[in-house]
């Protein structure tokens, strides 16, 4: 199984988490759209679902496929379950997201619904967020240098750019990557990145994965957080 089917495998097994009908959280990246793909299908087929989309782009792609939507500024209520990707999942079940550059919107989707369902090829899987990724921090354009050089003193930082131009985000705003190598307590690294006046959102999402649904060579496992 290559990656594109592993992500295939886990975005269906995801639309047995959803409710018979009601409002979901619609996530970004390629595995998301996976799944926002088969949520299409069951609404073309006369499931009742208002999704609430977690980008730009997926809304284009939710509205292409007909599923309706509520509009991005408010009415959401609770959202009964959101599906997303991930960049890392670590032991504890946290995430580093982002890697599309909507992880703002991605969080607070996230810190909406009741439950938060994410859905990963095996690569995702890390001891400790960090290994292999940095973690994407969006920044307001205004006093830019500012907050890139505090970042700079929490890991090594780099502007994301996209052909040769800064990388914008939905909302406007920059993205700095953050390399720290294995993070451990993002918990603390995630409020310290927050202190700085001018960062809007970071890619760490502590503790808010309900459930992860890895797909991998011997299939599905399901991974859901230790109770405390
Ligand atoms: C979007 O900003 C991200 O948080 C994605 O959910 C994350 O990067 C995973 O994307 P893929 O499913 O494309 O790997």
């Amino acid at each position: 199984m290559d990656q594109n089917e592993a992500k295939l495998l886990a975005a269906r097994a995801a639309i047995d988490e959803l409710p018979p009908r009601g409002i979901i959280g619609l996530g970004s990246g390629s595995t998301a759209k996976l799944f926002v793909d088969e949520v299409g299908a069951r609404v073309a087929a006369g499931a009742d679902y208002r999704g609430v989309p977690t980008s730009k782009g997926t809304r284009a792609q939710a509205e292409a496929l007909g599923i309706p939507l509520l509009p991005d500024e408010d009415g959401w209520g609770e959202i009964a379950v959101t599906v997303d990707g991930a960049d890392e999942v670590d032991e504890h079940l946290n995430l580093i997201k982002g890697g599309g550059g909507a992880l703002t919107r991605e969080k607070i989707v996230n810190d909406a619904s009741r439950r938060n369902v994410i859905i990963v090829d095996e690569t995702k899987i890390k001891r400790r967020l960090g290994e292999t990724w940095a973690v994407p921090v969006e920044v307001l354009r205004f006093g830019f240098s500012h907050a890139r050089d505090a970042l700079g003193k929490l890991g090594k930082v780099r502007v994301r750019a996209r052909e040769g131009e800064a990388f914008v985000t939905d909302a406007g705003n920059f993205i700095v990557d953050v390399t720290t190598g294995p993070i451990e307590d993002p918990l603390a690294l995630d409020r310290a990145m927050r202190d700085i006046p001018g960062v809007v959102e970071t890619g760490l999402f502590v503790s808010r994965a309900s459930l992860v649904i890895v797909a991998g060579r011997t299939g599905i496992t399901r991974l859901e957080p230790k109770k405390k």
